[in-house]
């Protein structure tokens, strides 16, 4: 057997070990293919996703941070003394051993939890289940920056065979610069003082759990998205083992050793250096023995503490993440939820079960329908071009299709009617496929922190990839749907903040503010008032947002303590909506515009909202002004803004011709104000199937991207065929798109369904934003109080 020293002279001798990327089949995916899907995500650093791009999978593109650095997660499972890697791809460097191969991908399976990928390694098939639990009632849970993977084998020619399992995490979880020092340790069970060689004892329970940190930290700065203080661990725990080892060193050592070894040292590297230098890395080892099935579980994640920095009266103050007041310390976090996985399984499971169960009630499949069922398509076409033409054929991707005019499961390009269709695949098929998707993303955009002035959390958002700014309220607004239907307590906690700067007058001007600090975590505010500048779209957003969280918590006393902060804003509305000046909306990429219908629609709309808030908290005069206001206004909108073909609305009163997505107007319908008339509602979903495109309907008639999110709230305002449209072709684009990182809200709806190009010809890529919130836009709907 080598020693650790010869095997290092090994590696080096042979330098640049020749790289190979295996050419493995590809796995089935269930129930689609998305670009990316998410391994660890629980928080906006604790983020890490699998690409698909390429033909990429677990074993072939590996792990990356939701930007697309790269990860080091290395998973090998060893059958009868052949060693398979079904995790990374750290170990295709290695010089080529006969002992190791890759395992062969199989299946790709993912709900609103997990995302389960199984591999054939020789006689077993070895299952890599990540689980991330998303349950929102759950505050304690829900604040744990930590996630699962709980890999397990199953004999499949009903033999027992001698297993054992490897897995390792480098040190790029904590740093985007490779060249600086990271120090770590190595904690048993939940105690601070850690461990090496010896003085570990291995026993069933016990839990190791490898902590880095960076050697310099700087509290609440990042560095290319990556926290630059806080600690990452990686733990594990012997459980059913027949014995368990560790170690931290080289990489390329510690994975040699243990393929041709089967065992580590049980020894902590002490000389700390940068991610880059001999790649530090840090493992565990399984023997499992002879064995027909098992399983070990771990658990990883990035954990800050202080959580977020905020202003207040007394200053600047650090807060600290909510887990701390469930759990204790990290120690004592990381022990909890290890042990917790159980509980946190049937959790996660309850919710997943809702979900399916609310969207089989969507679409009226009854009892324990499966999601496949076409039944439940209701409704008519209007368009009568949609009832003329059916075909079928082959689009594009080689894909068989069947258009069916009167099920509308697929769609033709109106203009040429060609071979362009959304396979046979039912609506309910498709949200599902949409929805379970975006869950875990939009929870991973989140921290709960303990407030400084309440017994109640406040949560703060990042505005992941688009520019990273706090408690952004054009952000909250689109991701509003999901609180909605989950738990809409949160949507409160997230609001809070944002009301408790403002009414304690740290923002100087008369609109709502756009966000509540530029970088996140820094949650400072604008005591300048110098934020961008968003007065109508804003403003509008914290009256609809304050309204929903009221109605659907039927919470009054909310809208009561925040009633003058929302009057003064609306006072802006009155002033500035109708006739909205040269400003940018929320889709601040397409640039500012003049008069825009989509925006001064949101502000007499939420006008109507304060109308509805003033009855409520009963200041009746206020009601009757706002909405005659509101009645005036949208009489007046109605004529600058519908099309003189009469067809649609137009982007902007007075650009003839020009079109645009009018979601604004799905508060009207989800907070029942009634603000904007029927045949408003009934031209619109007319419209659109008129200007789809393969992968859906563009944001406006400008450019030929759009904004999914955008698109599931229009959705929503639509009549059934036209919102099948958009939902199959949201599926549709997720399983065919060339976007290579997590769901991006902002796609072309042509071509490949590729991130656009801004106007210099530079890709605009927006990756794992929580506005997929909006992807819930029915769920919430078919969950408004009082609906009938
Ligand atoms: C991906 O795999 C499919 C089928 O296995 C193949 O047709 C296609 O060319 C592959 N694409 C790439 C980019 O390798
Ligand atoms: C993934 O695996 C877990 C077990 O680890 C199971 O509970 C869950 O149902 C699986 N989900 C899917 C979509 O296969
Ligand atoms: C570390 O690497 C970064 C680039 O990633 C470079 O800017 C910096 O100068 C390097 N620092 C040292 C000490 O080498
Ligand atoms: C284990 O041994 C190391 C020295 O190798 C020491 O630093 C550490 O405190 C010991 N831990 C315990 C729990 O005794
Ligand atoms: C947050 O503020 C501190 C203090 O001004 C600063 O050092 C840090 O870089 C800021 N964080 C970010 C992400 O900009
Ligand atoms: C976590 O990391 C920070 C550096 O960001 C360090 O000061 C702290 O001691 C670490 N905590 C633990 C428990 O290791
Ligand atoms: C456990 O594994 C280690 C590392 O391979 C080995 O040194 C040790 O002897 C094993 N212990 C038992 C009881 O098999
Ligand atoms: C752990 O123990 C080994 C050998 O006993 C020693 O070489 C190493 O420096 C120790 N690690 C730490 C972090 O003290
Ligand atoms: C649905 O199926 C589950 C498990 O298969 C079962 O427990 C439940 O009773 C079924 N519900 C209905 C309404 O049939
Ligand atoms: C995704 O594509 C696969 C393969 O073409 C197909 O079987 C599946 O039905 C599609 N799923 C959706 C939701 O469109
Ligand atoms: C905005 O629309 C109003 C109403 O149609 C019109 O009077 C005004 O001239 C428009 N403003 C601009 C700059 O086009
Ligand atoms: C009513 C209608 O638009 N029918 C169209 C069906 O498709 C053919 C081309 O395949 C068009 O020529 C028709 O106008």
């Amino acid at each position: 057997m080598l020693g650790t020293t010869s095997v290092f002279a090994c590696l080096l001798a042979l330098g640049a070990a020749q790289s190979y990327l295996p050419q493995l089949p590809q796995p089935v995916y269930f129930p689609l293919r998305p670009p990316a899907l998410p391994l660890a995500v629980r928080g906006p650093y604790t983020s890490a996703w699998t690409s698909t791009a390429g033909n990429g999978t677990l074993n072939t593109a590996g792990a990356s941070f939701w930007t697309g650095d790269s990860l080091g997660w290395e998973g090998i499972v060893t059958v009868d003394g052949i060693s398979y890697e079904y995790l990374g791809t750290g170990s295709q460097s290695l010089p080529e051993l006969p002992n190791f191969k890759s395992a062969t991908p199989l299946s790709v399976r993912y709900d609103s939890q997990y995302s389960n990928f199984t591999f054939s390694a020789g006689p077993v098939e070895v299952t890599a289940s990540f689980f991330s639990p998303v349950i929102p009632k759950d505050l304690c849970r829900t604040s744990i920056p930590l996630s699962y993977l709980i890999t397990s084998v199953k004999s499949t020619d009903g033999a027992a065979h001698d297993v054992k399992l490897y897995s390792d995490v480098n040190a790029a979880w904590i740093t985007y610069e490779y060249n600086k020092t990271v120090t770590w340790s190595l904690h048993e069970s939940g105690i601070s003082k850690p461990v090496n060689g010896s003085n570990a004892t291995i026993t069933a329970p016990s839990i190791f759990s490898w902590l880095l940190q960076l050697k310099d930290s700087y509290t609440f700065a990042e560095n290319n998205q990556f926290p630059e203080w806080g600690n990452f661990t990686y733990s594990s725990s012997e459980g059913s083992a027949r014995n368990f080892s560790f170690e931290s060193g080289f990489s390329g050592n510690l994975r040699y050793k243990f393929i041709n070894r089967h065992g580590l040292s049980n020894i902590v590297d002490s000389d700390y250096r940068g991610a880059g230098e001999r790649e530090p890395a840090f493992a565990f080892a399984h023997d499992l023995g002879s064995v027909r099935t098992g399983s070990v579980v771990y658990t990883i994640g990035t954990i800050q503490q202080p959580a977020m920095r905020y202003l207040t009266s007394s200053g600047l103050t650090a807060l600290q993440p909510w887990w701390t007041k469930c759990y204790g310390d990290i120690y004592q976090l990381i022990q909890f939820h290890y042990k917790d996985l159980k509980t946190s399984q049937a959790l996660g499971a309850a919710f997943e079960a809702q979900l399916k169960a609310d969207i089989n009630q969507l679409y009226g499949v009854s009892g324990n329908g499966s999601l496949s069922s076409k039944a439940g398509y209701i409704g008519t076409l209007s368009a009568p071009w949609m009832y003329t033409n059916t075909s079928r054929g082959t689009d594009q991707f080689g894909n068989q299709y069947v258009f069916d005019s009167r099920n509308a499961y697929g769609f033709l390009d109106p203009h040429t009617y060609e071979g362009i269709a959304i396979p046979d695949v039912s609506e309910a098929a498709s949200y599902y496929s949409i929805v379970a998707l975006s869950a875990r993303q939009i929870m991973g955009a989140y921290v709960l922190t303990v407030s400084p002035h309440s017994s109640d959390p406040l949560m703060f958002q990042k505005e992941i990839s688009s520019d990273g700014n706090v408690n952004t309220v054009d952000v909250m607004y689109p991701a509003m749907p999901f609180f909605l239907y989950a738990n809409p307590a949160l949507l409160k906690y997230n609001l809070d903040p944002l009301f408790q700067n403002q009414e304690g007058g740290f923002y100087p001007n008369g609109y709502s503010m756009h966000d509540l600090g530029t970088n996140f975590p820094n949650a400072t505010g604008h005591v300048e008032g110098n934020d961008e500048y968003m007065p109508v779209e804003e403003s509008g957003n914290m009256i609809l947002m304050t309204l929903a969280y009221s109605q659907f918590a039927g919470d009054k006393g909310y809208l009561s303590q925040h009633y003058n902060q929302m009057h003064q804003w609306a006072k802006y509305l009155l002033e500035f909506s109708l006739i909205p000046e040269t400003q940018l909306s929320t889709d601040d990429f397409a640039g500012q515009l003049v008069n825009q219908t989509n925006l001064a629609v949101k502000g007499i709309v939420a006008i109507g909202a304060m109308a509805e808030i003033a009855k409520t908290v009963g200041a009746s005069s206020d009601a009757a002004n706002f909405s005659a206001t509101a009645t005036k206004y949208i009489n007046k909108w109605e004529k600058f803004a519908v099309d003189p073909s009469e067809k649609h609305t137009l982007l902007a009163y007075e650009w003839r011709s020009s079109w645009g997505l009018l979601y604004n107007i799905y508060p009207d319908k989800l907070l029942g104000l009634g603000v904007v008339p029927a045949h408003i509602y009934e031209m619109q979903s007319n419209w659109y199937p008129q200007v789809s495109q393969i992968f859906g309907v563009p944001l406006d008639s400008r450019h030929f991207y759009t904004k999914s999110d955008w698109e599931m709230w229009t959705a929503a305002t639509c009549e059934p065929a036209t919102r099948r449209l958009f939902v199959d072709a949201i599926a549709y684009w997720l399983n065919e798109t060339t976007t290579s990182l997590a769901f991006t809200d902002l796609y072309d709806t042509v071509g490949t369904g590729d991130y656009p190009n801004d106007d210099s010809g530079n890709p605009i890529q927006f990756i794992a934003r929580p506005v997929q919130g909006g992807q819930f836009a029915l769920l919430a709907l078919a969950k408004k109080p009082n609906s009938t």
